[in-house]
């Protein structure tokens, strides 16, 4: 009897492989955590090309989280308000390149999730130290209605996750080394946010976390 003959005789398994948050919404428990080797890898190659920096706001304020980004665009914010740029405006530069295998990956994560067709343009990449948080916000500067698959790695963060109005009331869920959470459909524009990072450290990445974003951010784009 093979392998696959033999599982084909067990119960369905207890635990999910993905667990439904809300409509359109899944998250796949350590779904990357085969991925955080060549992910890490592949971060620190971008951020020698494209530092992480901390963007200022309109208000004047400084984000606590690093940010850095690859692929047809990246997300900036200044004094001027927040956009998609295709050029980092550190380096004059266009972002470093979205690796074809991230690309295909996030297809494929989204797929599982029951999103067909997802072909991102662009990763945004989130450094976290302790105390770093980002508020609750909505995600609306793509210019398509493509959902988001984003990836946790390092220490662990709480996840704030609201509903379509900003008073909505919000729920809390960890997000882990290797959890993978997908946005799509009723839940692409929900506030959501991290509450302040608790300092630790990590086996693998010391005293980060790390939060990659794939988007779809121009439906044009030649990829
Ligand atoms: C729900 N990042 O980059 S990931 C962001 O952990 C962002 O760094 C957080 O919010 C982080 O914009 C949260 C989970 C997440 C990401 C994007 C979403 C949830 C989302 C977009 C739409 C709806
Ligand atoms: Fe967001």
């Amino acid at each position: 009897m093979t392998q696959q003959e033999f599982m084909l005789d067990l119960p369905p398994s207890p635990v999910p492989k993905h667990e439904a948050l809300d409509p359109g919404a899944a998250v796949l428990r350590g779904h990357a955590g085969m991925q955080a080797a060549d992910m890490l890898a592949g971060i620190r190659r971008i951020a020698r090309l494209s530092p992480f920096r901390r963007m200022t706001t309109a208000g004047g304020g400084t984000m606590s989280v690093a940010m850095t980004c690859c692929g047809a665009a990246g997300w900036c914010s200044d004094a001027r308000g927040h956009r998609y740029e295709p050029h980092d405006p550190l380096t004059g530069q266009p972002w470093p390149a979205l690796p074809p295998a991230w690309r295909a990956w996030a297809t494929d994560a989204a797929r599982l999730a029951g999103h067909d067709g997802f072909v991102p343009d662009t990763c945004l990449i989130n450094g976290y130290r302790p105390g770093a948080r980002m508020g609750l916000h909505q995600d609306d500067d793509e210019r398509t209605d493509a959902p988001v698959v984003s990836v946790s790695f390092g220490l662990p963060a709480m996840f704030q996750w609201g509903g379509l109005q900003r008073t909505d009331p919000v729920r809390r869920i960890p997000l882990l080394h290797g959890d993978v959470v997908v946005w799509g459909g009723p839940s692409r524009l929900v506030f959501h946010g991290i509450t302040a990072l608790r300092a630790g450290q990590h086996p693998v990445t010391g005293p980060c976390r790390y939060n990659l974003t794939f988007r779809r951010v121009w439906q044009g784009s030649s990829v």
